[in-house]
C-alpha cells in the first residue's frame, strides 16, 4: 500500500475539499519548520540548546534558548512565501508585519513555537502549536499596517489549527475543519506521513489531568469536581479515575486525543486578574479547534473556548477539554 505524505494529504484535500492552494502551502511551510524544530530539540545538549536566554517573554517568563529558535525558525519559513499578512506568537509582544520586500498573503499565522518550556531540559515531550485565521480584508493592501485588531477573532474563525509533538515520535496533528489526521515523521524519508486517519476523543474516560498543587487555589467549581473524581467508586460518580500531569498542554492533548481523558487549567486565586494561565489564541483555541473536530468539547467553564471573542493577543483563559461527558460534567457544576 502506497504511503500518503503530509503533501499527498494536501493536495488531495485542495481536489476533494476545496482547501484553497496558499492555505496547503502555508500548512506545507509550517509542517517543515516543524522537522527542522524537531531537529534543534532532539539535539539537546550536543546542539548546545538546552537552558535559557536570560530574557522574558512579554508575558514575564524566562525565555529558553530553543522557545526562541523555534519562533525564529516559524518567522523566518513563514514571513516570504507570500501566503501570509501577518504573524504573532507567544514570544512576541506585538504582531509579526510581514516584511515590505516580500507579498502579502491572505492568512494569519498564530504560534505557540515550542509548548512546555518547563519540559525542554528534562528530555520530556514539547511541542509546537499553531492557528490559522483569515486575515481581514481592510488589512490585506500591501501598504496597510497590521495591527493586533486583525487576530481577535473568536475560535470558530479558525480555517486550520494543529501541533507538532516532539517526544519518542515527531508527529504533526492537524485539522482543516472536517476531522482531525496525524502523521508521523518519518526521518528517513524526511516526510510527515498519514498514521493516524481518523482522530476520535472517546466521550466517557476514567483519566484526568490537572496541576493538583494549585488545588488550594482553585475555585468552588473545580475543587468540586476533583474531590469526587479522587472519591473514586465511593463517590457520586461511582468509579475509579486515574491521573496524569506532563505540564505540556499539546502532550496532554495527544493523550486525550489518543485514548480519551480529561483536561484542565482552569482559573485559580493566586493571580486574580488573570482567567487562567493558558492563552487563548495559540494554545485554547487550536486545541479545542482539534478537540472538536475529533468528537470532544472544550469549554471555559461557563462557555464553548471556540465562542470566546478575543480582546488581546495574549488574553489568558480558563481551558476544560476533552471527553464530553466530563467536559459537560464540570461545566455544569460552573453553571449551578
Ligand atoms: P509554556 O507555553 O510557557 O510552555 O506554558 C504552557 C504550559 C502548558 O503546556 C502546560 O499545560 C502548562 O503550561 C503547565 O503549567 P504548570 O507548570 O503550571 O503545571
Ligand atoms: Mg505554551
Amino acid at each position: 500500500m502506497s504511503r500518503v505524505t503530509l503533501s499527498r494529504y494536501l493536495i488531495e484535500q485542495t481536489r476533494s475539499n476545496n482547501t484553497p492552494a496558499d492555505l496547503r502551502f502555508l500548512i506545507e511551510v509550517v509542517a517543515r519548520a516543524c522537522k527542522e524544530i524537531s531537529h534543534h530539540v532532539s539535539k539537546g545538549a550536543l546542539g548546545g540548546v538546552l537552558g535559557s536566554m536570560g530574557t522574558e517573554n512579554v508575558q514575564g517568563e524566562v525565555q529558553k534558548k530553543l522557545d526562541v529558535i523555534s519562533n525564529d525558525i516559524l518567522l523566518e519559513a513563514n514571513e516570504w512565501g507570500g501566503h501570509l499578512a501577518g504573524m504573532a506568537s507567544e514570544e512576541m509582544d506585538n504582531a509579526y508585519q510581514i516584511p515590505g520586500r516580500y507579498p502579502k498573503g491572505a492568512y494569519l499565522l498564530v504560534f505557540d513555537p515550542l509548548d512546555g518550556s518547563s519540559n525542554i531540559d528534562v528530555n520530556v515531550s514539547v511541542g509546537t502549536i499553531f492557528s490559522v485565521l483569515r486575515c481581514p480584508n481592510e488589512y490585506l493592501s500591501q501598504n496597510e499596517t497590521l495591527n493586533e485588531n486583525a487576530f481577535l477573532q473568536p475560535g470558530t474563525e479558525q480555517v486550520a489549527a494543529g501541533y507538532a509533538i516532539y517526544g519518542p515520535q515527531t508527529m504533526l496533528i492537524l485539522t482543516l475543519g472536517n476531522g482531525v489526521k496525524g502523521f508521523t515523521l518519518d526521518r528517513e524519508l524526511g516526510s510527515f506521513v498519514l498514521t493516524h486517519e481518523n482522530i476520535c476523543v472517546p466521550e466517557t474516560t476514567a483519566e484526568f489531568a490537572i496541576n493538583m498543587s494549585n488545588q488550594r487555589h482553585w475555585e468552588a467549581p473545580v475543587k468540586r469536581y476533583v474531590d469526587e473524581l479522587l472519591a473514586g467508586e465511593t463517590g457520586p460518580l461511582q468509579k475509579n479515575y486515574n491521573m496524569r500531569w506532563i505540564a505540556s498542554m499539546v502532550a496532554d492533548v495527544h493523550r486525550i486525543l489518543t485514548r480519551g481523558g480529561l483536561f484542565m487549567y482552569p482559573r485559580d486565586a493566586r493571580e486574580p486578574s488573570k482567567p487562567g494561565k493558558l492563552r487563548l489564541m495559540y494554545e485554547a483555541n487550536p486545541m479545542s479547534f482539534i478537540i472538536e473536530q475529533a468528537g470532544g468539547a472544550s469549554t471555559n467553564g461557563y462557555e464553548r473556548i471556540l465562542d470566546i471573542k478575543p480582546e488581546s493577543l495574549h488574553q489568558r483563559v480558563s481551558v476544560i477539554l476533552g471527553s464530553k461527558q466530563e467536559v459537560e460534567r464540570v461545566t455544569a457544576y460552573h453553571k449551578e
